[in-house]
């Protein structure tokens, strides 16, 4: 058996119960201003911000501590066109066939459709692959285990971690997504996960009111 070495916890940081209650409600409300958008502007964002947001998805939970994710962050204007084109082929596929009518109906309140022009205008794209394969370290081909949890997580944190930088999100999950390894040339073992679009908002963005529509916390949530 491998020596599981242990260290002490010291970077826990306790809070008063006063300071716990109010810590809990100014991240809702700071998370709470998240909301997907769909015009961005233009304005360049300096690659460090992306860089530590991405350390931060990075340190999310995984199987095993495996890691089983790879972020390739796009500012390349020739890479996103790529981007771009392929993603509104497959969409006009989707839109205009491939998507069944329940799913058609269900996007009708969002009001999006095939164009997609924040891929070229968003000064990044945040293209997230999954990794079947790999290991506590770089360049290892063991199994990786709860992938899919692993990679949510993760991408859960960047989400959080860009808008807590003070840029806008999207979520993007073109479908099928696999152009992507090939534009970001990533190994046949990964998987395109998602893709996140990220910036500063336009100014005419605005945000679909069916998208503001959160269900309660009963709703969400029981307590036993
Ligand atoms: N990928 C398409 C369709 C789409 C699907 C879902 I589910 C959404 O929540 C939003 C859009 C698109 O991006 O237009």
């Amino acid at each position: 058996m491998q020596p599981h070495k242990q260290q002490a916890l010291t970077d826990f940081i306790e809070y008063p119960e006063q300071q716990m209650i109010q810590r809990a409600q100014s991240f809702y409300a700071d998370l709470k201003r998240r909301h997907s958008i769909r015009k961005f502007s233009e304005r360049s964002i300096p690659k460090s911000i992306i860089e530590d947001c991405i350390k931060t998805a990075g340190t999310a939970p995984s199987g095993a501590n495996h890691q089983p994710w790879h972020f390739a962050a796009i500012e390349s204007a020739d890479v996103k066109r790529q981007v771009r084109q392929q993603a509104e082929a497959h969409e006009q596929r989707f839109y205009e066939g491939s998507a069944s009518s329940e799913w058609l109906n269900a996007l009708k309140p969002l009001g999006t459709d095939a164009q997609k022009p924040y891929l070229e205008l968003a000064p990044w794209l945040i293209a997230v692959f999954s990794q079947k394969k790999g290991g506590p370290e770089q360049g290892q081909k063991q199994q990786n285990y709860y992938v899919h949890e692993s990679v949510g997580i993760a991408t859960g944190f960047l989400l959080a971690a860009l808008h807590n930088a003070g840029l806008a999100t999207l979520t993007h999950t073109p479908k099928p997504m696999s152009f992507l390894s090939e534009i970001c040339q990533r190994p046949d073992d990964e998987r395109a996960y998602m893709l996140i679009i990220t910036g500063f908002p336009a100014d005419d963005a605005t945000i679909p009111e069916h998208a503001l529509k959160k269900k309660s916390l009963s709703d969400i949530a029981s307590f036993l």
